[in-house]
């Protein structure tokens, strides 16, 4: 069987690439302005249905949506089989693909491709997808159902929802019928099985304040008015940011992105949220997840990723113990060199922490190599992991006493409230509010866990950011020369001082991140940084942001 090459050269007709624009598959997919991912999303239908037939007819996903970025932006990323990100090696083919200039070209590049990865063209295509409340989510849909079309696969179409249930989905329809069916293929599936899972964990525990969820006026809004109902009076979830409808608000000045990066409240809370209260804050797909609250005296503190990975593990390394499993479950952590110092050192007194390069599938990968994988960004984005083994042993185990039988019966609940495909803001909310309610704590005790390191995260426009490579885990600059020696003379003078410098995957700039022992030297610290790099580009002192003076 060939290509349909006269409806693939129609088809490819309708989507022209943007002149001058280079694409490329970056931390999670392609993302820049909604508005010129037209031809890129037409040729990711094509490259999701032949990522299909290459696996044999396994359902691929694909997602639109730019997440945490701002709403004029979108973009798209494929989800593998078991809803994992799609695989490394064929980022490079999705890139070739996005920048081809002719119908010709195109074709031949397909053609090329499907000779050197071997693709059976006569096996099925089959795949599902979704978008987020982005205004530019139908047309770019659209243009991918073209590509499905011309690449002639099944498709179907999941509307608005979050990314983290397009992942579940994909993943329960490939494990159908396995020893590995993993629950219903559809929301109300994913809605049941979480809020099942979190009623049998909580059982009688004290039912806590209710919490304060901000949507970031996008899908987690839909989400959080689904699963409400059904978690019954074990916890109240009251959502606030949820103007889906309203043109040039999702993301602004709420949401998990903003929470971390400016480390305060969204102003639209702060007649909402009292003294003593917690709040989380999802991003734009709800794959993010931050906590806060404010102490006593309305003071605000930020329960970011770290916190939640430290929680999290400790509550899980608790059960193993608790269940008699000590010693054949090996719980473990991923880090990224977000993780504030603080909770690295919390981490490495407790169990065996990794640290990798950006990006849920860097973590999510080293994850698997755990019994029980624990991993988080500092940016909220995370999930644990049970790996084939671990689940076995869980569901084997004989327990000896009642207090085994009950710590066994906690982990096996875990196992089904947590998404195992990806990070997902909603089940991560709920496995905070469980653990929550099994220690009994407030905000405040659950953060004093450890103290964080002052920290701040800026970013920087440079002409082309592509320019700065980086090695060890992102944490030093191989290029442009001589930057990374500049780096470690100036850091060398803060106490407690580290910082690192990397482009970004998911936005046009340059990523600076520095902590110190005090809130003004970090500060000091993370803009003389910026300044450095921008000024290594950029030349022109005149244009220089008045904050890196
Ligand atoms: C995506 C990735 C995350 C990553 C984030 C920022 O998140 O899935 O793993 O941390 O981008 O990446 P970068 O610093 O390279 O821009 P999201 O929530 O935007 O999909």
């Amino acid at each position: 069987m060939a290509l349909n090459v006269p409806l693939l050269s129609e088809l490819y007709d309708k989507h022209p690439k943007p002149a001058h624009i280079t694409f490329q598959y970056g931390t999670a997919g392609f993302r820049t302005l909604g508005d010129q991912l037209d031809s890129v999303l037409f040729r990711m239908g094509v490259l999701a249905g032949l990522r299909s037939k290459k696996l044999d007819g396994k359902t691929i996903g694909v997602m639109v949506t730019a997440s945490h970025n701002p709403e004029a932006d979108n973009g798209v990323k494929l989800v593998d089989p078991r809803g994992e990100m799609l695989e490394t090696s064929w980022e490079s083919h999705a890139t070739a693909l996005a920048n081809v200039n002719t119908a010709t070209e195109f074709v031949d590049a397909l053609d090329a491709f499907v000779k050197a990865v071997k693709i059976d063209l006569s096996k099925p295509a089959r795949v599902v997808y979704a978008r987020d409340t982005r205004p530019s989510g139908p047309a770019l849909v659209a243009a991918l159902e073209d590509g499905l079309k011309a690449i002639g696969a099944e498709a179907h179409d999941e509307g608005v929802q979050t990314t983290p249930i397009l992942h579940y989905i994909v993943r329960c329809l490939n494990t159908k019928g396995t020893k590995d069916e993993y629950g219903e293929p559809t929301p109300d599936g994913y809605y049941n099985k979480l809020a099942t899972a979190y009623k049998k964990l909580v059982g009688t525990k004290t039912t806590l304040q209710p919490l304060v969820v901000d949507c970031a006026n996008g899908v987690g809004f839909f989400a959080i008015e689904k699963i409400a109902p059904l978690l019954d009076s074990h916890i109240k979830l009251v959502p606030q940011n949820v103007a889906v409808d309203t043109l040039g608000v999702l993301n602004h000045a709420c949401g998990a992105d903003f929470v971390k990066t400016q480390q305060k409240l969204p102003p639209s809370l702060a007649s909402v949220l009292k003294p003593g209260e917690r709040a989380c804050s999802l991003d734009g797909d709800a794959d993010r997840l931050m906590y806060y609250y404010l102490d006593e005296r309305g003071q605000f503190h930020m329960l970011d990723g770290d916190k939640i990975a430290a929680l999290v593990t400790a509550f899980i390394s608790d059960l193993v113990k608790g269940s008699g499993l000590e010693g054949k479950i090996e719980v473990g952590v991923v880090q990224t060199a977000y993780a504030n110092g603080s909770s690295t050192k919390y981490m490495e007194d407790r169990v065996p922490v990794r640290c990798v390069p950006t990006g849920v599938k860097h973590l999510h990968h080293a994850a698997e190599h755990f019994s029980v994988g624990v991993y988080f960004e500092a940016n909220g984005h995370g999930t644990v992991l049970f790996s084939p083994s671990c689940l076995e042993t869980l569901r084997t185990h004989e327990p000896s006493t009642p207090a085994h039988a009950t710590s066994l019966k906690h982990l096996l609940s875990l196992t089904e409230l947590i998404n195992q495909a990806v990070g997902d803001a909603v089940s991560d909310m709920l496995l905070v509010e469980a653990v929550l309610a099994h220690r009994s704590y407030s905000g405040e005790q659950w953060d004093s866990l450890y103290a964080d390191l002052p920290n701040r995260l800026v970013k920087v426009s440079v002409p082309n950011r592509n320019v700065f490579k980086t090695e060890d885990a992102e944490r030093r600059l191989v290029s442009p020369p001589g930057l990374q020696t500049k780096l470690d003379e100036l850091v060398r003078k803060y106490e407690g001082g580290r910082t690192f410098v990397r482009p970004s995957g998911t936005e046009d700039v340059v990523r600076v991140y520095a902590e110190a022992r005090s809130r003004g030297h970090v500060d000091e610290l993370a803009f003389k940084v910026a300044g450095i790099v921008y000024d290594s580009q950029n030349g022109d002192p005149a244009k220089r942001p008045r904050e890196f003076l």
